[in-house]
């Protein structure tokens, strides 16, 4: 019952919420510095609200997150005495193009990225780079509105280049797009939409789409071309629907959900669209500018393994009246609330046994190697007077989780490259903006307002996954 000899055990952050310094030695704005704390971060995320820079009257959680920026070989230290083989970070576009497509990069963004990875060698941790999560460059919505626009194609492409030439050396394994189908739920922070008066939404969510798309295959065919060794992936907000009932109906419900999500993850793993995306788009009166050139693209950047974050499974009925009274689950995918399940603090259920089943369906839908890159239980913790952290929840859902995923790849025979939990250290909620749900191993003394002394410590959970990894997932206990 373990995993295999090179599994990636390890973490995963991303740039906007541990690295903070976000005004500092020439980064631009990007959209995830203007999501503010508070009761406006939905309407900003969704597209509702406009903000294109930060005022007073908000406060921005990205701005100093854990201040990873000056904290990284401390806290990459401390991922290597738990044993990391991998670290999943990302990547932030406008602290290498301020702009989002300035022709001569930040050379101090460069040489940050490449110290982090220099740092990561040092412990021997494989980095697995998000090139962009959650983070679409301020000034390319004004000039593009953002995603909306064929040229954004070609920004992320001169922004990929950089990338891939400064750090071909170092870095193997990529991802194009964070949750690439969050676009359709928070398309502000997932795309840099904001919807105008009269603007039909889903013509403009399946046109971004079909751009990032584009863009993510044209990203592929470049990463393949100068880096041979390359691994490149997509990315999956997973969590199967299920029907609430038996009931046909239900049954067709969950079906139709879980579509929602494919729409992204069938194209960049088989290189085109199903029929029915072809249908679905018809029947919202839509019509994308897709060339022939975009499906030869599509085609020729199919990615090698298909990435996924897993909090929960989701559920889903046909009955309004179900639906009415029992809508809940998380505030990011509306879902019904399984009767069966027992959910955090945030109202996301628990369900470990959704894990394996998940990866099941991706494996058989797209036959490529999976990777975890996100998994784990948002809590408030508490720090005792002695500094120490007791979090026997977060170890009892790593344990159960990471128990289906073993039960998938040793009973089921899945092919999995790794498993990079989330937040290995507390870092802001990209949902939220908040810093008292965590998610770590390792404690960041930061509250909801910023204040603290961003002293960090091991919690339990640190020397709980520390045994994890060193009996390469064996022993549980
Ligand atoms: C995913 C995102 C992450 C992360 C995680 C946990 O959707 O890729 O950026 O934040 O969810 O969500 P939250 O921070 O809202 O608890």
């Amino acid at each position: 019952m373990r995993f295999p000899e090179n599994f990636l055990w390890g973490g995963a952050t991303a740039a906007n919420q541990c690295e903070g310094a976000w005004n500092e030695d020439g980064k631009g704005l990007s959209t995830v510095d203007v999501i503010p704390y508070g009761e406006d971060r939905m309407k900003v995320n969704r597209g509702q609200m406009k903000m294109l820079e930060c005022d007073e009257a908000h406060s921005y959680p990205a701005h100093k997150a854990v201040d990873f920026y000056h904290h990284y070989k401390e806290d990459i230290a401390l991922m290597g005495e738990m044993g990391f083989k991998c670290f999943r970070l990302s990547i932030s576009w406008t602290r290498i193009l301020p702009d989002g497509d300035d022709e001569i990069p930040n050379q101090k963004g460069i040489d940050f990225y490449r110290s982090v990875f220099e740092e990561c060698k040092k412990y021997g941790i494989e980095p697995l780079v998000t090139i962009d999560h959650f983070d679409t460059p301020i000034e390319l919505i004004k000039k593009y509105g953002g995603w909306k626009d064929r040229r954004m194609i070609d920004a992320f492409l001169h922004y990929c280049e950089i990338l891939f030439e400064n750090y071909k050396d170092l870095v193997r394994y990529w991802i194009t797009f964070n949750e690439i189908n969050m676009l359709l739920h928070m398309p502000f922070m997932g795309a840099g939409i904001l919807y105008e008066e009269g603007e039909d939404k889903d013509q403009v969510n399946y046109t971004a789409a079909h751009y990032e798309l584009v863009a993510s295959a044209k990203a592929v065919k470049m990463a393949h071309q100068m880096m041979p060794q390359a691994m490149v992936g997509c990315m999956l907000a997973a969590g199967q629907f299920y029907p609430y009932t038996s009931n046909p109906d239900d049954i067709y419900k969950g079906m139709e959900a879980d579509k929602d999500n494919y729409f992204f993850i069938d194209v960049q793993a088989r290189g085109e669209y199903p029929v029915w995306a072809w249908k679905r788009m018809e029947k919202a009166g839509v019509s994308i500018d897709c060339t022939k050139e975009d499906l030869e693209a599509l085609k020729e950047g199919v990615v090698d393994f298909v990435s996924f974050s897993y909090y929960c499974s989701r559920c889903t009925s046909a009955d309004p009246e179900i639906v009415k009274n029992h809508a809940r689950g998380n505030a990011v995918f509306a879902a019904v609330v399984n009767p069966y399940l027992k959910a955090s603090e945030w109202g996301w259920q628990i369900d470990p046994l959704g894990l394996r089943i998940t990866m099941n369906i991706l494996y058989d839908r797209y036959r490529k190697p999976l990777f975890i890159v996100e998994n784990g239980f948002g809590a408030v913790d508490t720090v005792e007077s002695d500094g120490s952290i007791h979090d026997p929840y977060r170890i009892a859902y790593m344990r159960e989780h990471i128990r289906a995923m073993r039960d998938a790849v040793n009973e089921d025979g899945i092919p999995l490259l790794g498993y990079t939990c989330w937040g290995c250290i507390d870092l802001v909620s990209a949902s939220t903006g908040e810093m008292k749900k965590r998610y770590g191993q390792i404690y960041v003394d930061a509250d909801d307002e910023g204040n603290g002394t961003f002293n960090r410590y091991r919690k339990d959970s640190f020397y709980w996954y520390k045994k994890v990894i060193e009996s390469n997932g064996e022993d549980l206990d």
